[in-house]
């Protein structure tokens, strides 16, 4: 834990800090570990996920949700910043200075500093993971399937029957979700199921 923050209560300044942490985080000379995982807070995690560092073991700087994704219209043109998963390496920590950089420069462009919509830190993010993608960058990005390792949708029906449909192993609970005791019980709800099942399934294979 590392207490930097002052209070806050606006969205946008909220949200334009977890570049903060990461900066800080790579600044950090005590930060060795060969591998790391960003989540934002409202993020939860189901089953290890850790196949998504295999590919960083072999090729890849990072690994990153919803770069292809058109689904919801609101994050159709953004990569998710929230979720997202590095080799500790000097590519990443280039990666990072410069998403600071062009953060500050977007962070001038007002129409990227509304509360509620998508961030400067979210746009840069994107510009540099979809050049990277594209060859533009140094940076080796391979895109996860927002299904399992990022799931989120703007409509809640819909986000449920993802998570029916797909068993997440991270579910995002976007737009303060977690903190509303429905949600979360229904999301348990689905779980249970799906560990019955799997449960029953196995009960039964082996008895054959
Ligand atoms: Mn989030």
């Amino acid at each position: 834990m590392v207490p930097f923050f002052q209070k806050n209560t606006t969205w946008i300044v909220g949200t334009a800090r977890r570049l903060d942490s990461i900066k800080h985080y790579v600044l950090d000379t005590k930060s060795n570990y060969d591998y790391l995982c960003f989540l934002d807070m409202d993020c939860y995690v189901t089953e290890d996920f850790e196949e998504v560092f295999y590919p960083l073991k072999e090729l890849y700087d990072i690994g990153l949700t919803r770069l292809i994704s058109q689904e919801d219209k609101v994050t159709a043109k953004t990569a998710t910043a929230g979720v997202f998963f590095a080799k500790n390496n000097d590519q990443f920590r280039n990666f990072v200075f410069e998403w600071v950089s062009l953060s500050n420069k977007y962070k001038r462009n007002s129409k990227m500093t509304r509360d509620h919509k998508i961030s400067f830190v979210q746009y840069s993010f994107t510009e540099l993971v979809k050049a990277s993608f594209h060859g533009l960058k140094k940076y080796k990005m391979i895109n996860y399937s927002e299904k399992i390792y990022n799931s989120e949708r703007q409509d809640l029906q819909n986000w449920y029957k993802d998570i029916k449909k797909y068993n997440p192993k991270i579910l995002h609970y976007k737009g303060n979700r977690f903190q509303d005791r429905n949600i979360v019980t229904s999301v348990q709800r689905i779980y249970k199921d799906i560990l019955s099942k799997i449960t029953a399934k196995r009960k039964f294979n082996g008895s054959l």
